[in-house]
């Protein structure tokens, strides 16, 4: 039997060099921080996941009912035989929801966690037995080149999820930018974007009642335990989140329940009472702000898909 996956291993740097020099300077600043993307070890993933499933966290299955809805509109826009990459595919869920509309000839996943994008890609190649599936780990946030033997006759790249809301709105700008000069004209990408809505609905969104989100937050420093042999008590800090209206975003911090000093690599960072590590900014937008953003990168507003209530929406963009 052949490998019904083919796998590109992307690493720019060794996964522990990057984890342990970008944890350490987000230590050292004086508003300590953690890029969102060390959520996603296995047990990261997998807790991610169950946050899909919460009743507050809505983005999810509202965008799974938009794209179910759109999914013939988006064939008819992208034609059949594209080639889907799918940015962050994780557990490679939404994209099955338009394999049959659109009938690609390859599908390539690219991830961050390498044990997860394995096993979901291969379900997927499993499930869709006509489809050429790819799986490339790396980490897009820097990584912008294609993996050889991906044939990238009329891609249409995937971003759903709302994940570009990871970056702030000038660095999601530049990240679109780096598509476009990665695209050719006329290529497609759909993105999944959160709308502004009323605080309450967005901070239940991420203060779930069964603690799933504070499980996930929590989770990095159990992670930088087990990687960086970090001297840190995840039981010392408690999850917080709560939408920053100023900035439009989701701010997620962990915060020091005590005074206390924690050791990374055998380096010290003393943590007042209160004081907080952030690791997410999650920012929501207008349809408007969204495709005036895309626009800057040069991409242009094409169709624009949203639920009855306008909490969620999908764009396809097309790269001018
Ligand atoms: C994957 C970045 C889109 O911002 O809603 C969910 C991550 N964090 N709950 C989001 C997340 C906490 C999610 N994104």
């Amino acid at each position: 039997m052949t490998l019904a996956v083919k796998f590109h291993d992307l690493h720019p740097t060794p996964a522990a060099t990057s984890l342990r020099d970008e944890i350490l300077m987000g230590f050292r600043a004086d508003q300590k921080f953690a890029s969102p993307k060390f959520f996603y070890d296995q047990r990261g993933s997998e807790l991610f996941d169950q946050i899909c499933e919460q009743p507050e966290y809505y983005p999810t299955r509202t965008e799974e009912l938009i794209l179910a809805a759109a999914a013939a509109d988006i064939a008819e826009i992208a034609g059949h035989e594209a080639t889907l990459i799918e940015l962050g595919s994780g557990a490679s869920r939404k994209v099955r929801l338009l394999l049959e509309a659109m009938r690609p000839s390859s599908y390539l996943g690219i991830d961050i966690s390498r044990e997860f994008l394995l096993e979901s890609t291969r379900r997927l190649a499993a499930d869709y037995p006509w489809l050429e599936v790819h799986a490339a780990c790396a980490d897009f946030s820097c990584n912008m080149a294609l993996p050889d033997g991906v044939c990238c006759e009329r891609p249409v790249g995937f971003f759903p999820g709302s994940s570009i809301g990871n970056f702030d709105p000038q660095a999601a700008e530049d990240f679109l930018r780096g598509l476009h000069s990665l695209l050719p004209t006329g290529s497609g990408l759909l993105v999944g974007i959160d709308l502004i809505k009323d605080k309450a609905t967005l901070e239940a969104a991420y203060n779930d009642e069964a603690g799933v989100t504070a499980a996930f937050n929590l989770n990095l420093l159990e992670r930088l335990r087990h990687e960086l042999n970090a001297e840190i008590d995840p039981r010392h800090f408690v999850h917080q989140a709560f939408f920053n209206e100023e900035q439009s975003r989701i701010e997620m911090h962990l915060v020091s329940q005590l005074p206390q000093v924690v050791a990374i690599e055998g380096e010290r960072f003393r943590f007042l009472e209160g004081e907080t590590i952030h690791t997410e900014n999650s920012y929501k937008y207008t349809i408007e702000g969204f495709q005036g953003l895309a626009g800057r990168a040069g991409f242009e507003a094409h169709s624009c898909w949203t639920d009855e209530n306008d909490m969620f929406s999908v764009h396809y963009l097309e790269r001018g």
